[in-house]
């Protein structure tokens, strides 16, 4: 199921196929990451199934790929708009050895491997949103979704999705987003090869994930604070029974935002929207 659509209204000869796997497979350098491939032409949410294989006992590393979702999910029951043959859908498998209480330090390890792989495309650093949210110029390029199965004392897995608008032109985004979302497409004004970007964002989570497991949070910590728009600007932050409003001011060990009140103390935030106080 090949289709064929020339790409002309962005002036480039590319054609928009399915993802050529090979061309994802072949020079992709990764220790643990991407080994186990698994591409659908459509799927209800690549993060759904990435749970499914999981919990039947798949192994770290083990990535799906999706041409669309039919249900492409965000946090909080939201969901994620996902046109064939122009995105990017992932997810990976991780089986950390880290205690469930650091399992926020794998959203923002992914949010830093994201923000390394976008920027290496668009040529400029894009903004980390807390937690999850990649921003150009405000706008949304890319989020990311974590679910993770824990007990007490570990984490049995975790499941890294990640959505990224790529040659998906914003004039053809529902109008819902429009507004608010960009892609690589319209920063860029060219077409990107697909494969080249995943096996990009591939190497780059197997990277940081590393790090994170073999040297631990804190230079990440420090790389995500750079990425991170809001650091010493006001904001609101909408938890689900409270909007709070203060300054933010980076983020602890544990992947908690940090927000300074208007009586001057520090709150951790781990749950929860946080936006600029002029949007
Ligand atoms: C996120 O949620 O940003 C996480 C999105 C993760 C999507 C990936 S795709 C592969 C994997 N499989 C899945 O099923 N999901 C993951 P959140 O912060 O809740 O943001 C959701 C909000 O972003 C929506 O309510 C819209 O306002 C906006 N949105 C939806 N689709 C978008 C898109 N394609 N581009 C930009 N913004 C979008």
């Amino acid at each position: 199921m090949r289709v064929l659509e020339p790409d002309n209204r962005q002036g480039t000869a590319r054609i928009n196929g399915p993802l050529q796997l090979q061309q994802v497979r072949d020079g992709l350098a990764t220790r643990r990451l991407g080994t186990n491939l698994h591409y659908f032409a459509e799927i209800d949410s690549t993060n759904a199934y990435a749970r499914r294989l999981a919990e039947q006992g798949a192994g770290e590393g083990a990535v799906i790929i999706a041409e669309a979702q039919t249900r492409g999910r965000g946090r909080l029951g939201r969901s994620w708009v996902s046109p064939p043959f122009v995105n990017l859908y992932f997810s990976v498998i991780l089986r950390p050895r880290l205690p469930p209480v650091h399992a926020p330090q794998l959203t923002l390890m992914a949010a830093v491997a994201l923000a390394d792989t976008i920027a290496s495309f668009i040529g400029t650093p894009p903004a980390i949103k807390w937690p999850n949210d990649i921003l150009v110029g405000g706008k949304k390029l890319a989020g990311v979704l974590t679910e993770s199965s824990c007990d007490a004392e570990r984490i049995e897995f975790v499941i890294l999705g990640i959505g990224v608008n790529l040659n998906y032109p914003v004039a053809l985004m529902p109008e819902v987003i429009r507004e608010r979302a960009t892609s690589i497409v319209t920063l860029t004004k060219n077409n990107i090869s697909r494969e080249a970007f995943v096996r990009r964002l591939i190497q780059d989570l197997d990277r940081c994930y590393g790090e994170l497991e073999e040297v631990g949070f804190d230079s990440l910590a420090l790389r995500w604070e750079a990425f991170f728009g809001l650091r010493g600007k006001g904001v609101r932050v909408e938890m689900t029974d409270h909007i709070m409003i203060g300054t933010a001011k980076g983020i602890d060990r544990d992947g908690a935002l940090i927000v300074e009140d208007d009586r001057g103390e520090r709150q951790r935030i781990v749950a929860g929207d946080v936006f600029p106080l002029e949007d």
